[in-house]
């Protein structure tokens, strides 16, 4: 595996072999330096139905599907083993494509081998039921069956975590895959097409194709050899596929965007939601599709609690990803920080006020990347778009609310619901809260956070379907019923 100043160029995974890199390639410039990085190919659609095809016959007539469990598990636990082995090069690629620090880079690949470990045991424990108590001669089996092609397409910003939520449960399901990445990080998931290679995935049952979501993403979402399709994106994208995938009945799960609130209550352990607040919405430059963009704050304690979150803002480091004393690292790319600061402005036109940053970082040593100061607006209102829509970026909006059905009001009234957080020690109030909140997941006194029995996934228009935990791994499996009489039967027809 390269890393540090090399450029590495990958070619496409299909059927087990890496094609060499092409001439038509995608060039990925570190967000942070400006720096070449990484090489992809730009995938063609011909390609893309390579991949499909291979992904087909080797679900249709290859050993996978039909591996017992605990062939499944050994080789799910290898592929676990060599990502740990080559954890670290794995988190650098990850920092030096995505512009993420280091340091959460590495949590993202400890995560990864967690989940990856997790379905190694849902392979071992997959099983059906039979039922006996249906009458004399009547008895019923409903057994779990692989569900066949999935079709993967994952985000920038968390490239090797989001792929390694569907992956490892895909496999273990007895599933084959065709992977599209993120055009501009693709680095990681073409690394872990190769280790599966080296713990013993057989040819076919990974692919991976690179290129744009408008050629290649689209091709995987109009396939009609591909039986279920695993999106995460953005809320827009997701609708284009779910219109493009009605050719033929392939199940869809689309993981999409967010804007979480976090509600803070006077009651609440106050240092613990400071930190929480700034965590939830500065984590992963605020490119995180659950972070905690909007917080509600009662108004008894709201000016305090402010003050404390601003003056912590502040300590915060924004740097370079491979610097292990960085905090918040560069956004994606030029364009995402034009998306960025026109929201902070638009915030400012309907009223909000700038409490901190707000602006472009351009100190000499962070010149030549996307870095964006962390920003907090104060005086949101819930007309106010930088409160409605998915920014993406690490900006916090605040507004005040008096009443605890006013929070519950204020959490719920945008089109999102993926995830909230509430803060508060008074058990009444913070499972009151939890309870009526619209989202796939609350947190309560934690914020994102998790364990890979903890599925995962959206309501309203953060999408359906879910991911991780027993619930996740059965979106990759089909339940069929069979019915066996045994014995004499009275005849159909007298
Ligand atoms: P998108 O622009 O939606 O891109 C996601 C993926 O879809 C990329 O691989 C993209 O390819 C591909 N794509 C683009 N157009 C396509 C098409 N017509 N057909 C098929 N695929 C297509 O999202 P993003 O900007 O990378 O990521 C940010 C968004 O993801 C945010 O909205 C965030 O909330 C959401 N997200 C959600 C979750 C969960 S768990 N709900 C987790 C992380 C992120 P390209 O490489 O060409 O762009």
């Amino acid at each position: 595996m390269q890393v540090d100043n090399a450029v590495r160029s990958y070619g496409l995974h299909i059927n087990g072999h890496e094609s060499p890199p092409g001439t038509n390639m995608v060039d990925r410039h570190s967000p942070a330096t400006g720096r070449l990085v990484a090489r992809y190919v730009a995938g063609t659609v011909e390609d893309a139905r390579a991949a499909v095809e291979a992904a087909r016959t080797a679900f249709d007539t290859g050993t996978w599907p039909h591996l017992s469990g605990q062939d499944r598990s050994r080789i799910l636990n290898r592929l676990a083993a060599l990502t740990r082995r080559d954890a670290e090069q794995l988190a650098r690629i990850e920092a030096e494509e995505t512009g993420k620090p280091l340091r959460l880079a590495r949590g993202d690949v400890a995560a990864s081998i967690g989940l990856t470990e997790y379905a190694a045991a849902l392979a071992l424990t997959m099983h059906g039921d039979v039922h006996t108590n249906l009458g004399p001669g009547f008895t019923g089996l409903v057994t779990r069956e692989p569900a066949g092609v999935v079709g993967m397409i994952t985000p920038w910003n968390f490239p090797l975590l989001l792929l390694m939520q569907k992956l490892p449960f895909a496999l273990a399901a007895g599933c084959t895959a065709v992977a599209k990445p993120a055009e501009v990080t693709s680095g990681t998931t073409l690394e872990i097409a190769r280790l599966t290679v080296e713990a013993g995935v057989p040819a076919g049952v990974f692919n991976v194709v690179t290129g744009r979501g408008s050629v290649v993403g689209q091709h995987l979402a109009e396939s009609e050899h591909i039986d279920v399709l695993s999106f995460t994106g953005s809320t827009s994208v997701g609708q284009r596929i779910i219109q493009a995938s009605g050719v033929n009945s392939k199940r869809l799960s689309m993981e999409l965007g967010g804007k979480a609130a976090t509600i803070v209550f006077p009651d609440a352990d106050l240092t613990a939601a400071v930190d929480g607040v700034l965590f939830g919405v500065f984590f992963n430059q605020g490119e995180c599709c659950v972070s905690g963009a909007r917080l509600l704050v009662h108004q008894d304690i709201a000016d305090e609690f402010l003050s404390a979150v601003v003056s912590r803002a502040r300590e915060l480091a924004v740097g370079h990803p491979l610097d292990e004393d960085s905090d918040i690292g560069a956004l994606i790319h030029a364009e995402h920080l034009e998306t960025v600061l026109n929201y902070v402005n638009i915030g400012r036109q309907h009223g909000a006020r700038v409490l901190l940053g707000g602006a472009r970082l351009d100190s000499p040593e962070l010149r030549d990347g996307f870095f964006f100061a962390p920003t907090i607006l104060d005086e949101v209102t819930p007309q106010n778009p930088a409160f409605q829509e998915e920014i993406f970026g690490p900006v916090l909006t605040v507004t005040r609310f008096g009443t605890t059905e006013e929070a519950i009001g204020l959490a719920n009234s945008v089109e999102y619901g993926l995830a909230n957080t509430v803060w508060s020690k008074n058990i009444d109030t913070a499972l009151t809260v939890g309870r009526a909140l619209h989202s796939g997941t609350v947190w309560i006194n934690t914020t994102i956070d998790g364990a890979p029995q903890l599925p995962g996934g959206g309501v309203k228009n953060s999408g359906y379907g879910r991911e991780m935990g027993q619930v996740g791994f059965d979106e990759f499996t089909e339940v069929k019923t069979i019915q066996i009489r045994t014995g004499q039967r009275e005849p159909f027809f007298r």
